[in-house]
Parts: C-alpha cells; sequence; structure tokens
C-alpha cells in the first residue's frame, strides 16, 4: 500500500499516459488556457468480483490512506457493481472503482477470467503498485475476441489490466470554460471523437452532475500471438451542481455511468 497519496495519484496518471496519448492534449487544450494544472474531479478503475481482486481489495489502497466510501451504483444489464470513495481533502480526486459480477457471465467467461487473475500472485494484490500494474498474464487475441463478444469490460480488463482507465476533469474548476457544452465543441474543434452513446452529454442539472468523455485512444497492444490495435482509455469532463445546502453534488448517477464505461467499446 502506499503512503502517500500524491505518488499514489503520480504513478497512476503516468502509467495512465503511457496508453492514452490524447491524454496528454486533452491536458493541454483545456490546461494550457489558465494558470493552475487541471484539477481532476475522479478517476475509474475495475477489476472482477474474485475474492484475490475484489472491488474491496481495490478500495483497500484506497482507505488506508484516508479515503470513505461513499455511495454504491448496480448496472443489471453490464452485469456490474460499484462504489465511489472520497477523500475529505477535497482537491483530492474522488475515486469510482466497480466490478465484473463474474457469477452472472458465463461459465465459459467465468473459467477464462479465473485463470487469468490466478496468474496474480497473492501479494502483488496488496503492494504499492498494484493499481497501475497493467495485466499479469497474456491472453490470445482468439480470447479477447471470445470475450469481447459476451462483456466489453470482461475484454477490456483482459487487455489492460489494472490501471485508471480514465481520468476526469473537474469542469467547475476550469477558469476558461462556463459550461460542458463549451468544453465539448473545443475538443471537438481539436478533433476529439466523444462518446455520444446517451447523448454527448450524460445528466442534467437535475440530478446534479453532467459528464461527456472522448472514446478511448486505439492503441497497439500485444497478445501472446499477435498485435492489435485495440480502445485502451479515455478521458471523462465532469461538471457538478450545488444542492439545496448549496454544496456541490459529490456522488455519480448509476444511468450516466452506464454510458460513460461505453467509452472503451470497440468501434
Ligand atoms: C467507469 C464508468 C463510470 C462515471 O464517471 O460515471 C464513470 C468505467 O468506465 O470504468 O466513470
Ligand atoms: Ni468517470
Amino acid at each position: 500500500m502506499h503512503t502517500d497519496v500524491k505518488a499514489l495519484f503520480e504513478n497512476l496518471w503516468q502509467n495512465y499516459l503511457q496508453v492514452t496519448p490524447s491524454a496528454k492534449k486533452v491536458h493541454q487544450l483545456l490546461g494550457s488556457s489558465q494558470q493552475d494544472d487541471v484539477i481532476n474531479d475522479h478517476i475509474a478503475l475495475r477489476t472482477f468480483n474474485l475474492p484475490k481482486v475484489s472491488l474491496d481489495k481495490l478500495a483497500a489502497h484506497f482507505l488506508a490512506l484516508g479515503y470513505e466510501e461513499c455511495g454504491e451504483y448496480h448496472f443489471e444489464a453490464k452485469k456490474l457493481y460499484a462504489k465511489h470513495f472520497e477523500h475529505q481533502d477535497r482537491t483530492l480526486p474522488k475515486v469510482f472503482i466497480s466490478e465484473l459480477l463474474l457469477d452472472k457471465c458465463s461459465a465459459e467467461l467465468r473459467e477464462t477470467i479465473e485463470q487469468l487473475v490466478a496468474q496474480i500472485p497473492d501479494e502483488a494484490v496488496t503492494a504499492d503498485n498494484f493499481l497501475y500494474s497493467g495485466t499479469h498474464w497474456q491472453v490470445s487475441q482468439a480470447t479477447y475476441e471470445k470475450l469481447l463478444a459476451e462483456s466489453e469490460y470482461a475484454a477490456w480488463m483482459a487487455a489492460w489490466g489494472y490501471r485508471a482507465n480514465h481520468f476526469t476533469v473537474s469542469v467547475n474548476d476550469l477558469q476558461n470554460f462556463a459550461s460542458l457544452e463549451q468544453v465539448n465543441q473545443v475538443l471537438k474543434d481539436a478533433g476529439f471523437l466523444l462518446n455520444t452513446s446517451g447523448g454527448e452529454i450524460k445528466g442534467t442539472p437535475e440530478v446534479y452532475l453532467e459528464q461527456s468523455s472522448t472514446l478511448a485512444d486505439l492503441v497497439t497492444v500485444k497478445f501472446s500471438d499477435t498485435e492489435a490495435t485495440i480502445p485502451s482509455c479515455f478521458y471523462e469532463f465532469a461538471r457538478r451542481y450545488p444542492l439545496a445546502n448549496g454544496l456541490l453534488y459529490s456522488g455519480f448517477v448509476a444511468a450516466s455511468a452506464d454510458k460513460i464505461f461505453e467509452s472503451t467499446n470497440a468501434r
């Protein structure tokens, strides 16, 4: 486990940049128009509900750094369950962790994933670098495609493993952008493709959260037998609205998150 929260996020960020070349450009595009660096609203991590690597095992890394569990979310169709975590230091990003419910998947998918996870040494899961350790296994392209046919999420995990699958710009903290529409326009003008599932903007001021995201970068990955170009990670943009008590809503919106997951879908 890390003892330094800033070092953990810096490592997650560097690891994310390695497979997300567009992130640096997005950062520059939005960050270069103001003095301070871009503030991240949250990051997201993915896993499977196997005891060795469950959501709670990933969460332990953040709980040890003072994060607290704040909300839970169910995604029936995608067979996912998620929780989000917040730190008392509001300048630290929130953390959204989901897990694929393997007991709801086919026996074949479950067995494939069990074989991959079995290759992770027990001690790797509590090591400092686990959350940005990538894959601990090799898969063939055929296995990847078999997984993809049943669960985009399972295939993404098999190819990319443990890493932040996105960082999220806090639009509230951008000085030169008043709306998410404006951020989206600047991104589109610069040639970025946005996730249009559920509309370019997911959520409304009425649910206190508006979100948009790029489509994941297409990056070459080495399978055990071949190389292929597949979706890696993406960048998200979030604008939060104040509750009646004047504080910004700090949770997530399941209906919107359901669509954000699709930012890594094959295309
Ligand atoms: C997480 C998708 C949900 C959000 O902000 O609602 C999400 C993922 O793609 O792993 O990040
Ligand atoms: Ni997100």
